[in-house]
């Protein structure tokens, strides 16, 4: 009876608020080499479009490894990537690879939103894949993380390896944990002394 109270009532709260995530991490190497790919595993597409790239494509584009985003798709107008997951609220670490569009000479926009943290990039061309590493990013109970691609010629920013991982809990925290003990101990006193 007791279990299958609780069975509904997870259930009932599973409806009511979607679920959060407290990690996510993707090299994109599983990903076709396929323009306006829209099904990523972890990611939503709106606003337009990406591309999804494999090594040995076509157009000579590299990856850190196997597979990468081209952010500006190919239908002249740059997407947006969204994590189809919100995160749940708490402190986090934000890490990623980006590189110029690695085609044309013009430099391109991509403002990356995650929580408090908003930055815009603006990368020449010829910019070589680099690692970008964001700690402290404070984040809303179900916040997501966006790669918002400005404008639209079909040559974009490329994108890979994103890692977001809750930063642990400080050890300031623990000091709470021996008033917890001495409450707990006052309680068994209170029953002992009862029976
Ligand atoms: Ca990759
Ligand atoms: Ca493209
Ligand atoms: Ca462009």
């Amino acid at each position: 009876m007791y279990k299958r109270q609780a069975l509904i009532s997870s259930f009932a709260f599973g409806s009511a608020q979607a679920a959060t995530v407290s990690s996510l991490s993707d090299s994109f190497d599983s990903v076709p080499s396929q323009t306006n790919y829209t099904s990523f595993s972890n990611w939503d597409v709106s606003n337009g479009t990406v591309d999804a790239i494999q090594v040995g494509n076509p157009w000579g584009l590299n990856c850190v490894t196997g597979g990468c985003v081209d952010l500006d798709g190919s239908t002249g107008n740059a997407g947006d990537l969204t994590s189809k997951d919100g995160f749940s609220a708490g402190q986090y670490t934000l890490s990623f690879d980006l590189s110029g569009n690695q085609r044309n000479s013009a430099s391109d926009g991509l403002t990356v939103k995650f929580g408090d943290y908003e930055y815009t990039f603006n990368l020449a061309s010829n910019a070589v894949w680099t690692t970008f590493l964001i700690s402290s990013v404070n984040v809303n109970e179900g916040d997501k993380l966006s790669f918002m691609h400005a404008g639209g010629d079909n040559i974009g920013i490329m994108l890979d390896n994103v890692s977001v991982s809750a930063v642990p809990i400080p050890a300031a925290a623990f000091l709470f944990a021996p008033a917890l003990l001495g409450f707990m101990g006052l309680r068994r006193k209170a029953k002992n002394s009862v029976a």
